[in-house]
Parts: C-alpha cells; sequence; structure tokens
C-alpha cells in the first residue's frame, strides 16, 4: 500500500453487501494500492448473546432505532484519539444532497469512515458525540427511502474513487464529463456511421474541431435546459457567454439571469 491511499472504513451489519466494490474499476484501484478500504461488521462491537444493534424508538412511532453503544465502540475503533481524525460520512435520507462537488471534497480527504444505518436510523447521540471528535457529513443521494446506507456507500465510492490519482486512464474524461461544467454531457456516438435509419450527426465526421466543440456545447445547454434547468439557473455568473445565449434563446428556452454574462 502506498502512502497516499485513501484509506476508507465502512461499518454495517451487513458487509456482505459491499461485494461489488471488488470488481472493475474500484476492485483495480484496490489492487493498485490507490485505494485502502476495509468493511467492518456492526455486530464485532456489540457484548451480548444476540449481539443487539437496535431498539424501539423514544416517543413511539414505527421501527427500530440504532443503540448507540456499538457505534460508539466501533467509532473508538476507527478514529482512535491519538491519531488525526477522519471525516465521519453518515448516509441517510435526512442529508445534505450527495454531488460531484461534495465527491471531489471526500477524494481530497485522507480518511473516510462510512456508518451505514439501518431501520429508522442511528440515534442521534451517535452522531453528536463524533462531531466532538470529527467532522460529520450526512449525505442523501436524494429524495426517495432507501432500507440502508449500503448502496449509497457504493455509489459515493464509486464517484469517488474515479477522482483518485491515476485510477481514471484518461485525465480528460474527467474534464469533459457530465457536471463537470455545471452541464450535462453532450450525446457520443461510435460506429457504424448509420444504424437502422438513425445516422450520426454529419458535423461530428466532419473533422472540423472548432464547430464539433461549439455543437458539443450546444447540445449540452439545450438538454440541460430541457432536462435539468434548475442546472441551468444555478451556473455561476458568466458562465454563458452570448453565443450560449443565442442558442437558449433560439430554443426558446428563458436564460435565468443568474448565469449571464455582464
Ligand atoms: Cl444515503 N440512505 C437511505 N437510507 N435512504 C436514502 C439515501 C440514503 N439517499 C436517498 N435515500
Amino acid at each position: 500500500m502506498t502512502g497516499t491511499a485513501l484509506r476508507v472504513d465502512v461499518v454495517s451489519i451487513f458487509p456482505e453487501y459491499f461485494a461489488p466494490l471488488e470488481l472493475s474499476l474500484i476492485g483495480r484501484a484496490r489492487a493498485a494500492g490507490v485505494l485502502d478500504l476495509v468493511v467492518h461488521d456492526l455486530r464485532t462491537w456489540t457484548h451480548d448473546v444476540h449481539r443487539t444493534v437496535d431498539d424501539t424508538p423514544y416517543g413511539g412511532g414505527p421501527g427500530m432505532v440504532m443503540r448507540p453503544e456499538p457505534w460508539g465502540a466501533a467509532l473508538a475503533a476507527l478514529a482512535p484519539a491519538d491519531a488525526p481524525p477522519p471525516r465521519l460520512v453518515v448516509p441517510s435520507p435526512a442529508g445534505t444532497r450527495f454531488s460531484q462537488a461534495l465527491a471531489y471534497e471526500l477524494a481530497a480527504e485522507p480518511r473516510l469512515v462510512f456508518a451505514c444505518g439501518r431501520y429508522e436510523g442511528i440515534d442521534e447521540r451517535v452522531l453528536a458525540d463524533a462531531a466532538l471528535r470529527m467532522p460529520v457529513t450526512e449525505v442523501s443521494l436524494g429524495d426517495y427511502v432507501l432500507f440502508g446506507g449500503e448502496v449509497a456507500v457504493i455509489v459515493i465510492m464509486e464517484a469517488v474513487t474515479r477522482l483518485l490519482p491515476g485510477v481514471l486512464g484518461n485525465a480528460d474524461s474527467l474534464a469533459e464529463e457530465s457536471h463537470a461544467h455545471g452541464l450535462l454531457e453532450a450525446p457520443v456516438y461510435t460506429k457504424p456511421p448509420s444504424w437502422r435509419g438513425h445516422d450520426v450527426p454529419e458535423i461530428l465526421r466532419s473533422g472540423d474541431h472548432g464547430r464539433i466543440a461549439r455543437w458539443r456545447r450546444d447540445q449540452a445547454l439545450l438538454r440541460t435546459a430541457a432536462r435539468r434547468p434548475d442546472l441551468i439557473a444555478a451556473l455561476p455568473p458568466g458562465a454563458l457567454d452570448k453565443r450560449d445565449l443565442a442558442t437558449l434563446d433560439g430554443a426558446g428556452f428563458q436564460v435565468p439571469a443568474a448565469g449571464m454574462a455582464k
């Protein structure tokens, strides 16, 4: 293992969920020593014969809540007081939205600990206590509810791992992809040039790199305006030049003042 590897500890009552992290590019990053990822069974830190991790919620209501003691012991083991604290990431539908920007932040950390809640969640005191010693980030994938945080950790680790130095062969594919510039990516095509009566846009076969870049920019703008107007509205001031505005205007899209060049 190299000294620069991102160290990740995942705590879950379903460690088998993380088998996919052995595969494909994440598996390769682990084998190459870029990512040092260890999955732990929360029940390791239980002491009763039933290895209990949950109990009924104070105040009543449905479901069960994860008890604080096993989590306290797990975090004491994975974030010892005599070492620099890791960043604790807690997947939760009540967290802030995961984004490419947060993926870049996490990829720049030396150490991450993921705490996977199940049931109705983890006793809030676990997060309050952890926050006394380490940064804690509750993260949601979107506005829907999963059984637990395990799948979210796989999603987050895919987004993070591909940003680690040396994982993607071609650094340009990071710069050009969807969300890198706040826009969705233009459509892509490969051979054959005609398939079932659908032709590859002529301009992509023209060899004119200036016109191709402009076409891709226009496609990205039009797609984003149609599918994700919230992303257009969130562009920083000056992100759209006169040409961009003409493209959007020509397709009937109103551009909010925010993204406009002065
Ligand atoms: Cl991160 N966890 C759970 N349990 N549900 C979710 C989620 C996370 N993101 C969206 N729904």
